[in-house]
């Protein structure tokens, strides 16, 4: 008997993302529900060869569900992961609402699957915000190596990191700034057609943004409480794919040949690192892929005693960032931690 699998949030760009990771990786589920926000009822997502037809959250009875995954934002994720937890389901949230909370582990398999262990304090279990996803896969192994001590990492975050009104505002600017319409932006703070926008998230008191502290926070949470993480995150025009120009300081010297052949051995990494026209990665690249890919390893010469490295990372902010994540939780659950009924 297979499992039972709930996806909250299905109309969304990453509910469809889990959906179509579930068929891809052929998750031994007998039976997918798409729910998602009254509004959506009877709306038709793709799941593998099948369509589903969404139904309401708010009339789904979860008695007999085994995982649910959630992306529906954070509100949705704190009115009713708490309710589906207890109903019985595990619930693996994509929100930033549970991140922080003890007892709720923080997981990127690559990095801590261990942490799962702890899931039934609450029955939630919480995937990272997609920049630290990417992140965190490429310094796990350098951290094992050599001991990370401090990274500072700017990012070029595309607009699927805003749903699907983000990418509607890339989408209908460009088209109106080639007929020479006048752009009214509306999800993002400025226009984001063809410029960049040093802001994602709410700003805080120290005058880092949201974004920028939940990488530092979640990295320590996942990775090394111990780790210093300075960050700066920036929205760019492209549809799909974060990435992020990367220096890390080490407590142990690595160099960049070490550091090349630790990431290559590494799981859920791909090095592409040719000295030559093309030879990295760019975020078009990356879509659709599983991959967190590195590229543009280099020697910082600014960090004395060869204990400083840089780096260009990139992944699919959808699936790496977010749906796959929660899959392969859901994955490991089900091998490790969970048992069914006969
Ligand atoms: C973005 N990283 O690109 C955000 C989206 O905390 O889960 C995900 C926000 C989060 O806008």
């Amino acid at each position: 008997m297979g499992w039972k699998v709930a996806v909250v949030g299905a109309t969304g760009q990453v509910g469809r993302e889990m959906l179509n990771i579930l068929a891809e990786r052929q998750f031994p589920a007998d039976e997918v529900v798409a729910l998602a926000s009254p509004k959506s009822i009877g709306t038709e997502v793709s799941y593998g060869e099948t369509t589903l037809k969404v139904k309401s959250l708010e009339d789904y009875d979860f008695r007999g569900t085994d995982i649910a995954l959630f992306s529906a934002g954070g509100s949705v994720s704190a009115k009713w992961a708490p309710k589906v937890a207890a109903a019985g389901a595990v619930v693996i949230d994509n929100s930033s609402h549970f991140r922080m909370e003890p007892g709720v582990p923080l997981v990127v398999p690559e990095v801590n699957a261990g942490a799962l262990a702890g899931y039934a304090k609450k029955n939630i279990i919480a995937n990272p915000n997609c920049s630290t996803a990417q992140l965190v896969v490429a310094l796990k192994p350098l951290h094992d190596f050599a001991k990370i001590r401090r990274v500072v990492v700017s990012t070029y975050q595309s607009v699927s990191g805003a749903g699907n009104k983000g990418m509607d505002e890339l989408f209908n600017q460009t088209k109106a700034l080639y007929v020479n319409d006048t752009v009214e932006p509306k999800k993002f703070p400025k226009q984001i057609a063809f410029n960049v926008i040093p802001h994602i998230d709410v700003f805080m008191d120290d005058g880092f943004t949201k974004e920028e502290w939940k990488m530092t926070a979640e990295t320590r949470k996942i990775l090394d409480p111990d780790i210093n993480l300075v960050a700066t995150c920036v929205r760019v025009p492209v549809f799909v794919g974060h990435s992020e120009s990367v220096n890390i300081e080490f407590e142990n010297p690595i160099t960049v040949d070490q550091a090349r052949e630790i990431l290559r051995e590494a799981p859920g990494l791909m090095v592409v690192d040719r000295h030559e026209d093309g030879g990295y990665i760019t975020p078009l690249e990356c879509v659709g892929d599983y991959a967190t890919f590195v590229s543009r390893i280099r020697r910082d010469p600014t960090v004395p005693d060869g204990k400083g490295l840089a780096l260009w990372c990139v992944s699919d902010n959808l699936r790496k960032g977010a749906a796959l994540n929660a899959v392969q939780i859901a994955e490991i659950l089900i091998a490790r931690h969970l048992k069914k009924a006969a």
